[in-house]
């Protein structure tokens, strides 16, 4: 019997720790608890920013508030069951036999059963309302909604925007091509269909909509809307190998007219510096691109305080060529970039590279991000990239195959500080 007694006020005190963390959850609808318990990271689901993810959020609710309810129903009768027939002195304990079950009463259990119908309608109806919604478009918002391709590589992200045809040196047209960072209109219904090139990928901005599959010999497909412009986090949900974890990307939303600039200036050719070139924009205004801190290599992966501190300004800045840009070094990184067999792998349009197997880096000086939204694209984190990208991002297929040969185990070419350094201001002038 003290066996019994102890049981059951475990019982009561795990009850008592659910019914809190049901509070906490219940309560999460609020904004000032998201704040305290830190749960508007930029990977939240809990803080939307989109219609879709807005509804995906709310069905939770729904889940959370009718278990809630049982909860409390079930919890309650097994609380006043304990209380009163729980035995009131030692004498009590043996003094009466167990009371005997009583037989199943029908209207209890038609109410049970009807009772338990209605709380799985209340559930259902707006999952099955939820599914359609979030499955497509919704058919009067189809005329404008646009479309782009995601397409998974292990471990990064090419978006191809199928409607925005760009000239390529050779004569011909291809859709415009970014890698790791899809910049939209806000306020418009995007479209994107998820492909992959190797494994089972999954497609999720815990802000915007998630998550859906990139399968291999599958067309899948989903859809988002940003409310207004911002900057979101993006991020692979379905383990995919080594890198799985850090196969990130960024969505930039950006309102109408930002987003037709930003459009005009992706689909021209590789930005060429030289010193007439410098020259003649010297009367543009340029931008001062922040002072770089001495971060360690082994301190956060995407340590930058101005990145941390407001990433869609940090987004903005990267849009306009940096101060002291000197012609020569970008013109020897150009040459090193090809020497070093970078432009194998990379595709510079207008440049020597012409690569796929990598992300595409016409404009990558007008990115955030490198290395899949692991890395903030400073001047310094580019130079650690460059140096040792299997440092970052363990298996990753820029160090296996590109610096070193797979099967032998040795290196393809020396590369060093000075001239990473030139490579570095050659990718960030392209902008
Ligand atoms: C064997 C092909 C290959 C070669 C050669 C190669 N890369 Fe890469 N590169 C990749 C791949 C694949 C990635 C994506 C890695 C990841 O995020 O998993 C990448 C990523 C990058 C990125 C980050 C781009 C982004 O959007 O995140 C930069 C910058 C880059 N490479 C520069 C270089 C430079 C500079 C060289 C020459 C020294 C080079 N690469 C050589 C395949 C290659
Ligand atoms: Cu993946």
């Amino acid at each position: 019997m003290t066996r019994l007694r102890s049981a059951l006020r475990q019982i009561s005190r795990v009850t008592a720790a659910l019914t809190g963390g049901f509070a906490l959850l219940l309560l999460s609808g609020c904004n000032k608890v998201h704040q305290v318990f830190s749960l508007s990271g930029p990977q939240s689901t809990m803080v939307t920013a989109g219609p879709v993810a807005e509804r995906q959020w709310d069905l939770f609710m729904i889940t959370v508030y009718v278990c809630t309810f049982i909860f409390i129903v079930v919890g309650a009768v097994l609380a006043y069951a304990q209380i009163k027939f729980r035995a009131k002195s030692e004498a009590d304990e043996h003094a009466a036999p167990p009371a005997e079950a009583g037989h199943g009463n029908p209207f209890v259990e038609i109410g049970l059963i009807a009772g338990s119908v209605a709380l799985l309608v209340i559930i259902a109806i707006p999952t099955v309302r939820d599914i359609w919604y979030t499955h497509d478009v919704p058919e009067d918002e189809k005329v404008g909604a646009m479309d782009v391709t995601a397409t998974g590589y292990q471990w990064w992200f090419k978006f191809d925007y199928p409607t925005e045809m760009v000239k390529l040196p050779s004569g011909g047209e291809a859709p415009l091509s970014t890698g790791n960072e899809l910049v939209v209109p806000a306020g418009i219904p995007v479209r994107v269909q998820l492909r992959t090139v190797d494994v089972i990928h999954s497609f999720w901005i815990p802000k915007l909509a998630g998550k859906v599959d990139m399968m291999p010999n599958r067309g899948n497909f989903l859809w988002f809307k940003a409310d207004k412009p911002g900057y979101y986090y993006g991020q692979c949900a379905e383990y995919c190998g080594e890198s799985h974890a850090i196969m990130k990307f960024r969505v930039i939303a950006l309102s109408g007219a930002d987003y037709v600039k930003w459009l005009d200036n992706q689909k021209k050719s590789a930005r060429t510096v030289t010193a007439q070139s410098l020259a003649d924009e010297a009367n543009v205004p340029h931008f001062k691109f922040a002072s770089l801190k001495d971060v360690g290599r082994n301190s956060t992966l995407s340590g930058s305080p101005d990145f941390d501190a407001d990433p869609f300004a940090a987004w903005q800045k990267m849009q306009a060529p940096e101060t002291g840009e000197s012609a020569q070094l970008i013109a020897a990184g150009r040459k090193n970039f090809s020497d070093k067999t970078c432009i194998t792998c990379h595709t510079v349009r207008g440049h020597e590279g012409i690569g796929i197997a990598g992300p595409e880096l016409t404009h990558v000086g007008a990115r955030s991000s490198i290395a899949a939204g692991v890395l903030e694209n400073t001047s310094e984190r580019l130079h650690q990239w460059i140096k040792d990208p299997a440092y970052f991002k363990p298996g990753n297929k820029m160090y296996h195959g590109g610096y070193i040969d797979v099967t032998t185990g040795q290196p393809k070419f020396t590369l060093n500080d000075a001239e990473i350094d030139t490579i570095v201001a050659y990718l960030h002038s392209l902008k």
